[in-house]
């Protein structure tokens, strides 16, 4: 849930990166970490086994200035995608603003990608909420690889709702894809926030950008 901060001027959103385990969802926030200037970024937490496998969540909070007189922060997370793990799911999932599905685009890993994205649904259910309510976009990652599917397959998979999400295909390892991922996301986040809230003192750019943010 965004939380405003009026005496600070501040409003925070909270985007989760959730998939099958190993997809690449921490990859995505190291090369978000890696790219952006100093001046946006926080430190990135992460909580991870000694194999890197995410035990807990990744964290790592950005700031921009895309809504007029306010900073705007965005909370990135990452879920750890090992079935185990649930609980820890759910809790991250609290008071989510906005969704990047990370699937993985290996044949192999199609059953577990359509298992994340039911898992994703119930836990989201769970929380008396659904993909209706939160906006969210599906990327495509690993499409370096050999043996992947088709994106329209993926497409067809995985965007089944009435509602089309949005996908870009990527490579997180390489930063394709991953900032296409978050600038739209946050923008579906803002957009959301703004028309929620009634702003009336709102400069929206075309490009929300938040890798250039800052104060
Ligand atoms: N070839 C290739 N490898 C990738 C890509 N993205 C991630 N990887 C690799 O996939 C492995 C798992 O990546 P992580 O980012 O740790 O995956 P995760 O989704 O955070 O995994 P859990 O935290 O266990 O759920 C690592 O070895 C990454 O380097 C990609 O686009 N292409
Ligand atoms: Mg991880």
């Amino acid at each position: 849930m965004s939380f405003v901060n009026f005496a600070r001027k501040e409003i925070s959103f909270k985007i989760v990166f959730y998939g099958p385990p190993l997809c690449g969802k921490t990859t995505n926030l190291e090369c978000i970490h890696r790219t952006i200037p100093d001046d946006v970024k926080g430190q990135m937490t992460m909580l991870s086994t000694q194999q890197d496998r995410t035990l807990y969540f990744d964290f790592l909070p950005l700031r921009s200035d895309v809504i007029t007189g306010f900073i705007s922060k965005f909370q990135l997370y990452t879920v750890p995608g090992q079935p185990i793990y649930n609980e820890t799911r759910r809790l991250v999932l609290n008071g989510v603003d906005g969704l990047v599905f990370v699937a993985d685009s290996q044949w192999s890993e199609m059953a577990a990608n359509v298992e994340s994205f039911a898992n994703l649904e119930e836990n989201l259910n769970k929380q008396n909420t659904n993909l209706d309510e939160i906006p969210y976009i599906l990327q495509f990652n690993k499409r370096d690889l050999p043996n992947i599917s088709p994106s329209h397959y993926l497409d067809f998979l995985l965007n089944q709702r009435k509602t089309k999400a949005q996908f870009f295909e990527a490579i997180a390892t390489e930063g394709v894809g991953v900032f296409e991922s978050l600038n739209l996301i946050s923008r579906m986040v803002i957009a959301k926030f703004i028309e929620e809230n009634n702003m009336p003192t709102v400069d929206m750019p075309s490009d929300v950008s938040v890798s250039t943010g800052g104060e």
